[in-house]
């Protein structure tokens, strides 16, 4: 018999979940009395209390670092909170978009993921809690604001101080609670299983089958950085479609990721790069640490830009077996992503709608049936099966693109650059900048472009010249609540179409991260293989001199350049 306890605690002022859910470096969660547990009944408190009746929660989450203390102290604080299920991933780990579809599948109030995503891990790196909803997507703005709200006054919280759980075993352990009627349940579920059924109904295995171990395989190279995808790309891609085990690399979780940022980019992914360079593989992609983002690299490390990557799918849509089924209702794109999915969109007559940065945007939209698929610039692409991004998804949708064409994934990019012109991208990020500089820096910035005289200045490097047609800070009505997101992104829009977008990063855990978007499209079949640095390089000095970030910031150069 587990007793309920009622346990006294001040507020912290700075629970405000982010782009997605609270990063923290782990020492904020480990020293801080009582911070884990402030936010995770800040957390609980949101969900009605008939919703917690015969309610489940799914538990899951990368395996980084104060994962496992985190998962006792929500069983315990679940518990005392009157939910009356968890199912959890066994030892804790469970991707982002597994612990999505687990949600939808057994009808869950909603899940709890603890990851801070591409974030690094381990003692000294970050730590993080998302929330999702019954939808299974992440949490609204409504849902965190409420989250937020509560964190600001919570006086006590609630917690079953005994209960401890046993997570490596898989099956059900229930609990007796003091003056409680019914015990308390804790499943324990394979981390994979249901989100490899969901995937085996979506694509078409015996073709990935072949592609992969038939007598023409093509070879494949995934890196699951000790992310929590190595359980995933080890039973799915190499145990079930017959790619060899050396097919996948880092397949170990890991506390801190080996050391790494786990986060699919040019940069932070560079041995995958390397090792694609060699010519020996067709295929190479990786993940980041709770599964939900991707990269897509071609034989000798030909990189797909990911907002050309959502472009391509969208353009080759009709080959995955999931949308022949559900037809396609329609395609998005956060604010930031170029602009390479709207010419798919206008060339296929589908509807496509514009968000701000952070998947929870494109959930509404799916709920009501009008979109199929969307992706991030940021590596994040996905579609209506989960209402989260969804990596080996994505890399499944790329396999079944090649399988159906018979092209590399080079041939493939260019046929449809030439067939609907090129989008040139590129994102700087200047991560740990000194907040007061940054925030300093995007205010002035805004004052500049919002001035009526902004518009129709033209701007001038090398032999280049733009002119500006619009600016904004970007503002998104969502056509399904009608609900409104103010200060979303500054945007200069220019005349040919050419955008500059600079906006703050909302899931760092120091200092402030500045995001500078680069989008400029070509349809010239003669210009569209320049290198896209040589190509963009005017209008990011444009860029930097009507914003001054270097002379703002002390920052004369990008941390990572995508
Ligand atoms: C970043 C990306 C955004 C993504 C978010 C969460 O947010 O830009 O596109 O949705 O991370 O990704 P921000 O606010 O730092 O720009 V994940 O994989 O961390 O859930
Ligand atoms: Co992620």
């Amino acid at each position: 018999m587990s007793k309920i306890i009622t346990v006294k605690t001040k507020p912290y002022a700075d629970q405000k979940p982010g782009t997605s859910g609270l990063r923290k470096r782990v020492a904020v969660f480990q020293k801080s009395q009582k911070y884990a547990e402030n936010f995770i009944q800040s957390t609980i408190s949101t969900i009605e209390p008939q919703d917690r009746q015969g309610g489940s929660l799914v538990v899951g989450g990368d395996g980084r670092f104060f994962a496992k203390d985190a998962v006792q102290l929500i069983v315990q604080i679940a518990a005392a909170n009157g939910i009356d299920r968890l199912v959890i991933g066994q030892n804790g780990i469970m991707s982002t978009p597994a612990v999505s579809c687990l949600i939808r599948e057994i009808k869950a109030v909603g899940g709890i993921i603890l990851t801070a995503s591409h974030n690094p891990g381990g003692p000294n790196g970050d730590f993080g809690i998302k929330y999702n909803i019954s939808s299974g997507g992440p949490a609204p703005e409504g849902v965190t604001d409420r989250i937020f709200q509560i964190s600001k006054t919570i006086e006590e919280y609630f917690i079953c101080p005994d209960l401890k759980v046993d997570l490596s075993t898989i099956g059900k352990q229930t609990f007796d609670l003091e003056n409680r009627p019914k015990p308390f349940t804790v499943e324990i579920v394979d981390s994979v299983d249901s989100y490899a059924n969901m995937l085996r109904d979506i694509f078409d295995f015996a073709a990935l089958k072949e592609l992969l171990s038939g007598p023409s395989h093509i070879k494949v190279r995934l890196d699951a950085m000790h992310g929590v995808m190595g359980p995933y790309v080890t039973k799915i891609i190499c145990e079930e479609l017959g790619a060899p085990a050396n097919s996948a690399v880092n397949c170990i979780p890991k506390e801190d990721f080996g050391g790494h940022h786990p986060d699919p980019n040019l940069t932070y992914a560079a041995d995958l790069v390397e090792a694609m360079r060699g010519g020996e593989y067709d295929f190479g992609a990786a993940f980041d640490g709770d599964g939900d983002r991707n990269m897509v690299l071609g034989k000798h490390g030909f990189f797909v830009n990911p907002s050309d990557s959502v472009a391509v799918i969208g353009a080759n849509i009709t080959s995955i077996p999931y949308f022949q089924k559900t037809g396609v209702k329609g395609f998005a794109r956060s604010m930031p992503t170029s602009g390479a999915l709207d010419s798919v969109a206008k060339a296929t007559k589908v509807q496509l709608y514009e968000t701000p940065t952070g998947w929870k945007f494109f959930g509404n939209l799916m709920d009501a049936g009008r979109l199929s698929l969307c992706g991030e610039e940021s590596f994040g692409t996905g579609s209506d099966h989960i209402r989260e991004k969804d990596g080996l998804w994505a890399v499944l949708a790329w396999l079944t693109i090649l399988a159906t064409r018979k092209q590399s994934v080079e041939e493939i990019m260019k046929d449809h650059w030439q067939k609907f012109g090129r989008n040139f991208f590129t994102r700087y990020d200047y991560e740990e900048v000194d907040s007061d500089a940054a925030n300093k820096m995007i205010k002035d910035l805004e004052m500049l472009i919002l001035d009526a005289a902004f518009i129709g200045q033209k701007h001038t490097a090398g032999d280049k010249t733009y002119e500006v047609e619009k600016a904004d800070n970007f503002e998104y009505s969502d056509p399904v609540d009608g609900s409104i997101s103010k200060n979303q992104g500054l945007r200069i829009l220019f005349t040919d179409g050419s955008r500059i977008i600079f906006r703050l990063s909302g899931t760092g855990s120091a200092g402030a991260t500045i995001r500078l978007y680069i989008d400029s499209y070509e349809k010239d079949p003669q210009k569209i293989y320049q290198d896209p640095q040589v190509m963009l390089a005017p209008l990011v000095g444009i860029a930097l001199k009507i914003s001054q970030l270097q002379e703002k910031t002390g920052r004369d150069a990008p941390t990572v350049i995508t």
